[in-house]
């Protein structure tokens, strides 16, 4: 039987991914792939919905390629590749705008949540039809599971109501996605305010951890982590959210439980559990991080490799239009 597939993306928004990227999505990603026919997408046309400067959009977008390389995506085995180098994803999203409710794209809560910030006003279509853009990067590949971090719910229901939609309408077109999230790694928390999630455009830099940062910059913002009142390390989401972040970090980044963890830091205060997380993450993240250096230092390599990944894509996705066109009623070119 033919594998299932999964596709996931990822914005070049930033100089690096960070641990919540890291550990919420990227690295089921890698696992993905020795079970699942997978496809990873670098999102530049997403990225466009808040002005980016041309130079480091490009720098960033070969970053964020070289990083999902050094986490441990294999060219072999999955298909890496740059959203616009595939037009299609492009073509889909504005079908399937025209298959969207003006109400029912409101409602999108991370269209809320960003454009408060830069004011309604200022806010660019782009953005509000963002989450569209992402249904037709899933539907494109016909794809049955979506690794995701928790805060990207919203947008696969959307995704999967549209799906019915086109079929209920044009006839049995897409696959109907569906998520997969990790429980426990799907909200990594600000260190700074755990009642955020850890994220490049709102994270202060004392609240992030990128998976480039350099060691001795790790351990001090895990040392300056907010903690809560008391020192018992101890898992409660309610009363001690800044130390169960930690220790949803810890656990998945060690493989230790969480009650074997609490039990080995029950006499310690956070200082000593701090410092050994530190340990932790600090050589999680070295060998990811001088795997991208490799990878970033032969551009000419990332570009080849992104090349054969866009023209795997590019292979599924025609096939996908040409049917989309077809049961929508457009006229063949001949
Ligand atoms: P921004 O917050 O600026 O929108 P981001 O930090 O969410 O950016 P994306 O590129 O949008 O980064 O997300 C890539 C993937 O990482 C998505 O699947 C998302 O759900 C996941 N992710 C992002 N932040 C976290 C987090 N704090 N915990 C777990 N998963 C996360
Ligand atoms: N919206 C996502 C990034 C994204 C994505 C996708 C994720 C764009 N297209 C397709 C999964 C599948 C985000 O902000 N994290």
């Amino acid at each position: 039987m033919a594998r299932p597939r999964v596709l996931s993306g990822i914005q070049p928004t930033a100089d690096s991914i960070h641990l919540g990227n890291y550990l919420g999505a990227v690295r089921q990603w890698v696992t993905l792939q020795e079970t699942h026919d997978a496809f990873y997408c670098v999102v530049d046309l997403h990225a466009i919905t808040v002005p980016q400067d041309p130079a480091l959009l490009r720098r960033r977008s070969r970053v964020a390629a070289a990083q999902l390389f050094g986490a441990g995506l294999d060219p072999d085995r999955c298909t890496v590749f740059v959203q616009s180098h595939v037009p299609e994803h492009a073509e889909l999203g504005w079908i399937l705008s025209c298959l969207t409710g003006f109400g029912e794209a409101s409602r999108m809560t991370q269209f809320k949540d960003k454009s408060q910030k830069s004011g309604s006003d200022q806010a660019s279509v782009g953005l509000f039809t963002y989450p569209i853009l992402q249904a037709a990067d899933i539907l494109l590949y016909q794809t049955d599971q979506v690794p995701i971090g928790e805060d990207q719910r919203q947008h696969l229901e959307l995704t999967r109501d549209l799906a019915q939609r086109f079929n209920h309408r044009y006839g049995q077109t897409f696959v109907i996605p569906g998520p997969y999230i990790v429980k426990d790694v799907a909200k990594i928390t600000d260190l700074q305010d755990p009642s955020i999630k850890m994220s490049k455009s709102a994270s202060s830099p004392q609240g992030i951890i990128d998976v480039l940062e350099d060691p001795a910059l790790i351990r001090k913002k895990i040392a300056r982590a907010v903690t809560d009142l008391g020192s018992e390390v101890r898992f409660d989401e309610a009363d001690k959210p800044g130390v169960t972040n930690l220790l949803r970090i810890y656990g998945a980044l060690s493989g230790m439980s969480v009650t074997e963890l609490e039990g080995r830091y029950a006499n310690s205060g956070y200082g000593a559990f701090k410092k050994d997380l530190a340990e932790v993450v600090v050589d999680a993240l070295a060998p990811i991080r001088e795997r991208t250096e490799k990878m970033l230092a032969d551009e000419a390599e990332l570009d080849r490799l992104l090349g054969e990944g866009a023209a795997r894509a590019g292979v599924v996705a025609r096939e996908t239009m040409r049917l989309v066109r077809d049961r929508m009623g457009f006229l063949a070119a001949r």
